[in-house]
């Protein structure tokens, strides 16, 4: 199997974050990342390439150019208005209540957002202390998301010259994660939503399309180029299985009908506010999104029941997903040390995910991208991708 990888994504390295109220060390390190790579590395069935460039411009169907633009330009700023050098953190949030006999104060957030400090500006276009703004962030964060676009354009090119009936996957080692990304937040170590940009250029893109907008290495140049709107192009379901809910990739398409979003994730924990089955969209996109919350004491069995029945259930047999995006956590882990499932305790479980994915929903043939989020059991990272890439392909 393909796997997308870059070494751009390791320089993003904060030093530290907020977490039950003091300092700790970052646990969304570069050393995950590079323990699924040498694990994946070490055998002869994975090539790892790395990742084109497909611009900014599918980055802002997803993500508004305010808030890119602060993505960019906020360590800079922070570092010339005297900001410690570990990197840019909140530490004053637009909360309602704060708002609330202002008119929800638009005026105050106008200001911050035309020529607020950056401290302001930090508050707005943060929810937490867990998402440092470094030097390097900008970068890693465009190129952990061009990563997954690589991966859906090999996906794209596999399945266009596959004989039917055999499993067609890539996986995207991305770093920095993207599922608490909203449209102008970050949030939970994630800058840029990778799987909802992917789901939303799968959306727009025929293969044709795709091909045009590559440019061969990453540039770093950020050309932008015009998206018009268009029909939609395929149906795409995400399935959401990194321990905690997805609240960026949920609110992203809140209110539509394609993307299909179901989350499977433990309750009640980060990110505290999101994720009730009552979720259930809006709008023409009511009934698009479907969140499994489960407890925190959910075993081996319970789990793969729980998958099982949302990927066998009437609304994803109903969609008939053209291709399935797999935003691929790894904390449900019991091991892990900020998250994990307490008697989810079997690596088999993950080879099951991976066979459910490739047998969900009917039998119809349909290609999946596995996109790298959480998990920060180091050790076991490897075991764990290994376990979900093979019951996929349906290898011992
Ligand atoms: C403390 C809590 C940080 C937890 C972030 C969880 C990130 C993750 N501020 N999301 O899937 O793994
Ligand atoms: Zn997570």
């Amino acid at each position: 199997m393909e796997v997308i990888y870059s070494e751009e994504c390791l320089k993003h390295a904060p030093k530290y974050e907020i977490l039950s109220g003091s300092a700790k060390p970052y646990f969304e390190s570069p050393q995950r990342l590079t323990a699924i790579k040498n694990h994946l590395a070490s055998t002869d069935r994975y090539a790892i390439l790395p990742p084109a460039d497909y611009t900014l411009a599918p980055i802002l169907r997803v993500h508004t150019s305010e808030f890119v633009e602060y993505l960019q330009t906020a360590y800079n700023k922070w570092v010339e208005q005297g900001g410690d050098s570990q990197g840019v953190l909140p530490e004053c949030f637009p909360h309602p209540k704060l708002l609330a006999e202002l008119g929800g104060a638009k005026a105050w957030i106008e200001t911050a957002k035309r020529d607020g400090n950056v401290l302001a500006k930090a508050g707005l276009y943060c929810f937490d202390m867990s998402t440092t703004i470094t030097g390097d962030t900008w970068n890693a964060a465009y190129i952990s998301c061009q990563a997954a676009l690589t991966g859906v354009h090999r996906l794209l090119q596999l399945d266009a010259s596959s004989s039917a009936n055999k499993p067609v996957g890539v996986y995207a080692l991305c770093r920095p994660p993207g599922h608490h990304a909203g449209e102008d937040v970050c949030g939970g170590y994630c800058y840029i939503n990778n799987v909802a940009v992917s789901a939303q250029f799968l959306i727009d893109y025929e293969l044709e399309q795709v091909e045009s907008l590559r440019i061969k290495d990453v540039s770093l140049a950020h050309p932008v180029v015009e998206v018009e709107k268009r029909t939609p192009k395929r149906k795409v379901l995400i399935l959401d299985l990194d321990y905690h809910h997805g609240n960026g990739t949920q609110s992203i398409f809140y209110t539509k009908s394609n993307p299909l979003y179901i989350s499977l994730h433990g309750t009640p924990d980060y990110p505290w506010f999101t994720g009730a089955s009552h979720e259930r969209g809006s709008g023409e996109g009511e009934g698009y999104n479907i969140n499994i919350p489960l407890s925190k004491s959910t075993t081996d069995a319970e789990y793969l029941s729980a998958l099982h029945d949302v990927l066998d259930g009437e609304t994803a047999l109903a969609f008939n997903a053209d291709v399935v995006l797999v935003s691929l956590g790894l904390d449900t882990w019991h091991m892990d040390p900020i998250a994990g499932f307490q008697r989810l305790k079997s690596l088999e479980t993950y080879w099951r995910m991976g066979e459910m994915i490739r047998t969900c929903a009917g039998t119809k043939h349909r290609p999946v991208l596995f996109v790298q989020e959480g998990g920060y059991w180091i050790g076991q990272l490897g075991d764990m991708v290994e376990n979900v890439l093979d019951g996929f392909l349906g290898r011992e």
